[in-house]
């Protein structure tokens, strides 16, 4: 049985990656951090019990990461956790690059110290190219990377330490370059679920408007669960090397918008106002991934069309909120077992 480490197994990416690797019949383990109300450390993955082994760390602690790939001697390291909010990331910069930049260097100097013969799986994403984009609107393996937040420089630092130790040491370390993926499990300071929550309660009365912030930026979303899918088969590949991940469409704040709320019969336009509070310090205004490497050489791609995915999204909310009387998703599927309405706050 392949054995498999994962950091941030209680986000987003991390609960799917663990449900998908459980179902290949790996032995998953992975931290999740101390929260002082411990109710909710461990939301997104509590229903998988005892499937998953899960420990206290965090990849500022170095020498209990340390102790733990010794003990656990896994296969395949996945290191997903992350400071994640790029508008936060102005607000907690020395945070963000702790954790986003030199929390990598921490997890690789334990591998390569633990087990170097275990294959590394790094979280880079498209906010690394930041202004950048070629001439016919896509961003690629190639394309420079010209970052505009904390989290987007930190982003660059974790991707080329990655590519040094692979050079340097003849690691089997490996980067996702992965565009947005977004899921009803998203946190719901994201736009998205920010979105998608607030058009469910809006429909059901419980709330009257919603403050965005950009409207006219530009973003390749995809669902989680199909990214997740594309880490295994990155660091499944013989030679290890980076793949974007994208649905190869971009669609604007706006068309997201209409999207959701046409989705439950209201107009956007009567409900959404702007409050520069949301602004960013520096914007990344067009993202749209061109992922023919990883088509054509793992042969992955994506399941959920954009429409599907946000339809999903808002449908988990409006049920959540009692706007569905029947379970839309089957008895016993993992969507009914999500996080409680209070779950998720913030911006
Ligand atoms: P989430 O924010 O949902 O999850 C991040 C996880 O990292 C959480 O479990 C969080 O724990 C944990 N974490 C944060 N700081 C630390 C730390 N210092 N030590 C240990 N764990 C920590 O993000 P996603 O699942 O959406 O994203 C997963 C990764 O992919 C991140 O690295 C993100 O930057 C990257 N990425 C995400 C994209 C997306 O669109 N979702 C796109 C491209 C890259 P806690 O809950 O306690 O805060
Ligand atoms: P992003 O995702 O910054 O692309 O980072 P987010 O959903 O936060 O923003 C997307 C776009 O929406 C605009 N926007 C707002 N964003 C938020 N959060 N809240 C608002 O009220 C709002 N109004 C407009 C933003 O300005 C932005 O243009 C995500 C994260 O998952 C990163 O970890 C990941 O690396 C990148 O995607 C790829």
């Amino acid at each position: 049985m392949k054995k498999a480490f994962i950091t941030g197994i209680g986000g987003q990416d991390g609960s799917y990656l663990a449900e998908y690797l459980v179902e290949l019949g790996y032995e998953v383990h992975g931290i999740i951090r101390r929260h002082s109300t411990a109710e909710t450390q461990d939301t997104r993955i509590e229903h998988l019990g005892d499937r998953i082994h899960t420990y206290y760390g965090d990849l500022l602690d170095q020498g209990g990461i340390e102790r733990l790939l010794d003990e656990i001697q896994p296969d395949e390291i996945y290191n997903i956790a992350a400071q994640s909010h790029v508008r936060i990331s102005f607000d907690i910069p020395q945070f963000t690059v702790q954790t986003n930049a030199i929390g990598v260097l921490n997890m690789l100097e334990a591998y390569r110290r633990s087990c170097p013969n275990a294959k590394f799986y790094q979280a880079s994403s498209s906010e690394m190219f930041g202004l950048s984009v070629d001439e016919d609107g896509f961003q690629r393996e190639e394309t420079p990377m010209n970052p505009v937040s904390p989290y987007g420089c930190s982003k660059v630092f974790g991707y080329n330490i990655v590519r040094n130790y692979r050079r340097a040491y003849g690691l089997h370390a490996t980067n996702g370059i992965l565009f947005n993926h977004e899921s009803p499990r998203r946190g719901s300071n994201f736009v998205t679920n920010k979105v998608c929550k607030a058009a469910a309660r809006i429909k059901l009365g419980l709330q009257d408007k919603l403050e965005l912030g950009n409207m006219d930026s530009y973003r390749d979303w995809g669902h989680s669960k199909d990214y997740v899918r594309a880490m295994h088969a990155i660091v499944n590949y013989d030679t290890p090397s980076d793949f974007v991940v994208s649905t190869m469409e971009t669609h604007s704040v706006r068309e997201m918008c209409e999207v959701v709320f046409n989705h439950i019969g209201l107009d956007y336009k009567d409900y959404v106002i702007q409050n520069p509070k949301y602004l960013r310090p520096e914007e990344l205004p067009y993202l749209k991934g061109d992922s023919t490497k990883i088509r054509n050489m793992l042969g992955w791609k994506p399941t959920y069309t954009f429409k599907e995915m946000m339809e999903e999204m808002v449908d988990f909310w409006y049920m959540k909120f009692g706007g569905i009387k029947d379970p839309i998703y089957p008895e016993g599927s993992l969507l009914n077992e999500l996080p409680p309405n209070n779950y998720q706050t913030g911006n």
